[in-house]
């Protein structure tokens, strides 16, 4: 029988089928992607995508909430209990307006925020140029080590002293190494500033207790909930009691209106989930993965930066390869391996085209690749890189690909992909 979708919109309902085809027929190895589960995806889905619920639990602007009042305050309580943090809020829309209401809850317009720069791993809503948290704040960026191409804690000091910056936010998008929340939770105290901790990308390895937790030495914690940490898109905001009351009114009426009812709930159901033995056993093997894969990689000649990973991702600077970030990812994406090209510490090349390929395990980890699956893949690279410009071969690691493929299969769907 056709399903609704099916009858009412064929066409969307032929390239949600194609998406889904290509989401199982492809190797992904961007670091912030991965595949919800069936209940997540069904919770998601549901009837409470027609629900609007403007404010907290107990303090609507809208009646009927008896239901969305206590999926709220589930989703709510599952996010301190598994990240052991005081006040949980799970209402921000995503991972940038996250970070844009923790600094909303602790400064003020003009004040000076401290991050990591976007061209040495940070994320753009920590300061860099062309985000509006450099408009609405002064912004210092402090760059990684390149030397070691790791954070540089006495430049970050020395830098925040010069600065005094209001906020120091710790966190990465394409840092490939453990951070120390501790360290920057003390240069913080030291300056009088707030510790603003961004752990969208290892949220999992958090969880899962495989990287130490920032909420210990942040004032405010800010995820996504999508990425390790394997929810629907959304965000989420952590923080100590103190600044409970802040932390809402910048999310809710700050900088949202009614939120999203059905990712709560879905936030809900991934939370659950990941407070499980399961789920620390699939944390572990994203970073057994990472090493794998990344261990291969260097036995091919790559370099990557930092020499390695400890977490879920892998930063390759193609320079010694002379591949463009950008060429390499799209022959890769021509078999069937998606990464997404990416600046390296220190490139003198521009973000449009940058020298370095960004790639990482979730996504594969939560389909049941283990070791020897993290090496093909690091074969398959490597043969794609050595063959840039010969499309058989490419097209040969396509149809190897698609056959390491058929063997993990991906969490159902409620559309089937073609196999
Ligand atoms: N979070 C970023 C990423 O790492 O892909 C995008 O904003």
């Amino acid at each position: 029988m056709k399903t609704a979708l099916e009858q009412y919109d064929p066409q969307i309902y032929e390239l949600i089928k194609q998406e889904a085809t290509r989401q199982s027929g492809s190797i992904r190895l961007i670091p912030s992607e991965n595949y919800v589960s069936k209940a997540v995806m069904q919770a998601s889905g549901s009837c409470l995508t027609n629900k609007y619920a403007e404010g907290y639990p107990g303090r609507r602007y809208y009646e009927g909430q008896h239901v969305t009042d206590l999926i709220e305050t589930i989703a709510t309580e599952r996010a301190r209990r598994i990240f052991k943090a005081d006040h949980a809020n799970v209402q921000p829309y995503s991972g940038s307006v996250a970070n844009m209401a923790a600094y909303a809850a602790l400064i003020q317009p003009g004040d000076t925020i401290m991050g990591l720069s976007l061209v040495h791993g940070g994320h753009l809503t920590h300061g860099w140029k062309v985000s509006v948290t450099s408009r609405f704040y002064k912004s210092v960026q402090y760059p990684v080590s390149s030397e070691t191409g790791r954070l540089d804690f006495d430049h970050i000091r020395e830098l925040a002293k010069k600065n005094s910056p209001k906020v120091i936010v710790s966190g990465a998008t394409a840092y490939p190494r453990e951070i120390d929340f501790e360290i920057f939770g003390d240069i913080a105290k030291e300056v009088g500033a707030y510790h603003v901790s961004d752990i969208a990308h290892i949220a999992g390895l958090v969880v899962a207790g495989i990287h130490k937790s920032p909420v210990p030495y942040a004032d405010v914690v800010s995820t996504t909930t999508h990425k390790t940490l394997r929810g629907p898109r959304g965000g989420m905001l952590l923080c100590k009691a103190e600044h409970a009351g802040n932390v809402d009114k910048a999310v809710f009426p700050g900088l949202q209106g009614g939120p999203h009812m059905h990712t709560l709930t879905a936030i809900a159901v991934a939370m659950a989930e990941a407070d499980t033995p399961e789920f620390v056993a699939y944390a572990q093997q994203i970073v057994k993965n990472a090493k794998a894969l990344a261990a291969k990689l260097l036995e091919y000649g790559f370099d990557l930066v930092s020499g390695g990973t400890d977490n879920h991702l892998i930063l390759i600077d193609l320079r010694n390869k002379n591949i463009p970030g950008k060429k390499l990812a799209k022959a890769l994406d021509r078999a069937r391996i998606v990464s997404n090209y990416n600046t390296v510490p220190g490139d003198p090349a521009p973000p449009s085209n940058p020298s370095g390929l960004r790639i990482g395990t979730p996504a594969i980890t939560t389909r049941g690749m283990k070791e020897p699956e993290a090496e093909q893949i690091a074969t398959f690279i490597n043969t794609v890189a050595e063959n840039i410009d010969n499309e058989a071969v490419i097209e040969q690691v396509g149809k190897e690909t698609l056959l390491l493929c058929s063997q993990f299969p991906v969490p159902e769907h409620f559309i089937k992909n073609d196999g």
